[in-house]
Parts: structure tokens; C-alpha cells; sequence
């Protein structure tokens, strides 16, 4: 075989075999795909384009790719009581984009959640939402409860006439209050998109609930975080006339060939939800608190205590009093433990390299099979590394002990 070649196989086999088996993933962003669903993944499918909707495709032999869209729509309208779907999108990101330039002009205003409160960069200037040429205006975060702060989004939906309001964050530890934003949405003429990248799996297990029942018009979602499929993305929608738009933008618009194989996975996680999604995401969320409850016993300075510190896969630490987000991301990386640097509220976004705060989630271990109790040896494992100055080395050891007894996905 080629050098570059072999070298090139190994690299993905040494990744797989260092992050899959022996790491404690903890970065919420990812998870792991069932036998089933990377399987799909890898057919010949993906490579074949199919271009336009089921019954109107613009290539020949597509009568079993027919087939699979159909179905793939029907899952996802089941998972997520929904009534219209896309699966188009490439990414979350991307599913971002098609929602925002099928329902914008460039000018147009944009409320979203600022990047410290975990609002996404495709909500932002520097991503989607600059591109596009809209301006983003920021609602308030409250600090203390870790959530939207209702009258700013009140007050600046009726000062700027928004054309869109995007809420949903990648730092997301409580839902925000529905019930009232429910409220805010049937006064006024914005659309509400929620982007539930993070949490969407969540909402499929109904350990989140669903923002289509609150007044928003589109859920979008990258589709390999709390759901456990192929990476991608996808947007769900109760308003025909609205997704339509949407639907122009994916096709013609920004995708021509959008990748079967991806889309037959997607199905198959939907399968997988559908069936196993509520004992999986209610462990999910009793794995967090778990995990936050240690790490708060053990000294550390846990987000959102005052209400249970966590609702979601999320768990959220301050550590600017002992060396910041970039430093204990090192570290525990040392041991094999795999978590995120993140900005958090009172930061300032110029901080993202070195922000005070580290984000963990509990989707990963969850589907491996651990439960409360592994969450307080992974607390210990953290408090050891952070705070006693164990050796990494040490408690890297411990980790692999750890992880040898759990190699199995379950939930699939
Ligand atoms: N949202 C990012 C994250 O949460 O890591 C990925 O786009």
C-alpha cells in the first residue's frame, strides 16, 4: 500500500481508538453513532446526486433514494411533532443559513442571544447572520438564573421590529421560559427560530420541551450532539408556507447534491430515538446533575446553582480562580478527559481563548452506560486533577481503568 496512504489509515484508526475507547468524551458538542448508523454512513448513496424533492428529482434511478427521503421526513416529523421537515443542510450552521436567507433581506434586524450567554456564531456578525448582511442586536442574559432575560426580548422586539428572533444556545443549562416567550411571539410580527443544535436529541426524549408548541416557527438542529446520529443538520417546522421558503433556499439554493448516506443515518438515529430516546435522555439529564452535585461538593464553582444547576446535558463550571477554561482543558486532556473551554456570562468575547469558563456534557458517558455513580468517580477524577494537583499521568491510568469496562453504545 502507499506510505501516505498507510499513513493516512492509521491516523483515523489511532483517532478512533484513543477518543472512542479510551477517552472520557465530556465535550456536550459530539457523541457516538450506533453500528447501524455509521454503517449507513459509509454507503455508496451519498455519492450519487439527487437533486429536488421526491417524485421530481432531476436524475434517473432514484426510485429507492425516493424511498429513503420520504421516509427520512416521516421520521423526523414523528421525533419531533413536527409537520414539515428539511434534511438538506450540511451542518447546523448551515441549517442556520437556509432559515436566514430564505426570510431576510440584507439590512433586515436580528434579535439573538450574545456569544457569552452561549448564543451561536451563525446568529452572529462573524458568522451566518453577518454574512447575510443583518444586524444582529443582543437580548440580555441574566446571570444569576442562567437564562433569557424576557423584558430585554419584550423591549427590543417592539423597538426594532425584528424580522427574527433566534434563541437556543451551545452553553444551555435550563430551558428558557417558554410560557413567555410564547407570549412575546404572538405579539409581534417577528419569526422565532430555536436553534436546538444542542439540545435536540433532548427534545425528541421529551427531557427538554418542544419550542414548535411555544410560538416557534422553526426548530434547527445539527444532528450528532444530545441526537446521536451522522453529523449534518436539519430543520423542522409547523408553517407550510414559511418552510417552503426554506426548502428553495436548500434546493436550488446553497446544496445541490446534499449526501443520502448522511440522510439514511439520520433516519436510523430517528429510529434509534424513537425508540430508546426517553431512557436515554431521562439518564442524560440525571447523569448532569449528578455530575454537577459532585464537582459543587468537591469544591468547585458550578453554574446555576440556585436552580439545580442543570436541566440538560450541560454542566457549567466557572475556573477563572484556578488557571481558566484553557488551562484545565490542558490538563484534562492530559488524563484523556475531553472537555470544552467556553465563554460564559461576564466574559467578554474577546476571552474565547482564555475564558473562565469550562463546559462538560454527559451525552457521551450516558450512552456508554454510566450512571450516577460513575459520574462521582469522574467528579473525583476532575477535583484530583483541578484542584489536588494530581499527576495526569495518574489519574489518566484511572480513566482508562474506567473506560475499559465501558465499550458498548447503548440506547440503539
Ligand atoms: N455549537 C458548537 C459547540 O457547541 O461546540 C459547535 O458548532
Amino acid at each position: 500500500m502507499n506510505r501516505t496512504m498507510k499513513t493516512l489509515l492509521s491516523l483515523v484508526h489511532e483517532h478512533e481508538q484513543f477518543v472512542d475507547r479510551k477517552c472520557i468524551q465530556l465535550n456536550p458538542a459530539t457523541n457516538l453513532m450506533s453500528k447501524k448508523v455509521r454503517g449507513l454512513l459509509s454507503s455508496t448513496i451519498g455519492s450519487r446526486p439527487a437533486e429536488g424533492e421526491a417524485g421530481e428529482k432531476y436524475q434517473t434511478g432514484m426510485t429507492y433514494i425516493e424511498a429513503i427521503e420520504r421516509l427520512t421526513h416521516q421520521l423526523l416529523r414523528d421525533l419531533f411533532r413536527a409537520r414539515g421537515s428539511e434534511f438538506r443542510p450540511l451542518s447546523g450552521s448551515m441549517a442556520n443559513a437556509l432559515v436566514l436567507n430564505a426570510l431576510t433581506q440584507p439590512g433586515d434586524a436580528l434579535l439573538a442571544l450574545p456569544l457569552v450567554a452561549g448564543g451561536h456564531i451563525s446568529h452572529h456578525g462573524i458568522g451566518v447572520a453577518g454574512y447575510r448582511g443583518l444586524r444582529t442586536m443582543e437580548i440580555n442574559f441574566n446571570e444569576q438564573s442562567m437564562n433569557i432575560d424576557c423584558e430585554s426580548l419584550r423591549e427590543l422586539a417592539k423597538k426594532y421590529r425584528p424580522k427574527l428572533v433566534i434563541l437556543g444556545q451551545s452553553l444551555c443549562l435550563f430551558p428558557p421560559p417558554f410560557e413567555e416567550i410564547r407570549k412575546i411571539a404572538s405579539e409581534t410580527e417577528a419569526v422565532f427560530i430555536y436553534d436546538g443544535a444542542h439540545v435536540s436529541g433532548l427534545i425528541a426524549g421529551k427531557a427538554f420541551p418542544n419550542p414548535l408548541e411555544y410560538g416557534f416557527s422553526f426548530l434547527t438542529s445539527s444532528s450528532y450532539k444530545t441526537l446521536p446520529g451522522p453529523p449534518g443538520g436539519f430543520i423542522l417546522s409547523n408553517h407550510e408556507d414559511l418552510l417552503q421558503k426554506v426548502k428553495r433556499a436548500a434546493f436550488p439554493g446553497f446544496t445541490a447534491n446534499y449526501h443520502c448516506n448522511r440522510v439514511a443515518a439520520l433516519a436510523a438515529a430517528c429510529v434509534e430515538m424513537l425508540q430508546f430516546g426517553e431512557a436515554y435522555t431521562t439518564q442524560i439529564v440525571r447523569n448532569s446533575k449528578a455530575l454537577a452535585e459532585n464537582l459543587h461538593k468537591l469544591g468547585f464553582n458550578v453554574l446555576g446553582k440556585e436552580f439545580g444547576f442543570t436541566e440538560t446535558h450541560q454542566v457549567a463550571l466557572n475556573v477563572s480562580e484556578i488557571g481558566g477554561g484553557a488551562r484545565c482543558v490542558r490538563l484534562l486532556e492530559e488524563a484523556s478527559i475531553l472537555c470544552n473551554k467556553n465563554l460564559i456570562p461576564g466574559d467578554s468575547p474577546r476571552q474565547a481563548k482564555n475564558p473562565m469558563g469550562l463546559r462538560m456534557g454527559t451525552q457521551e458517558v450516558t450512552r456508554l452506560g454510566m450512571k450516577e455513580t460513575e459520574m462521582a468517580v469522574i467528579a473525583n477524577m476532575i477535583a484530583a486533577l483541578l484542584l489536588k494537583q494530581v499527576d495526569p499521568v495518574r489519574v489518566k491510568k484511572e480513566v482508562e481503568a474506567l473506560r475499559s469496562s465501558f465499550q458498548e453504545i447503548f440506547f440503539c
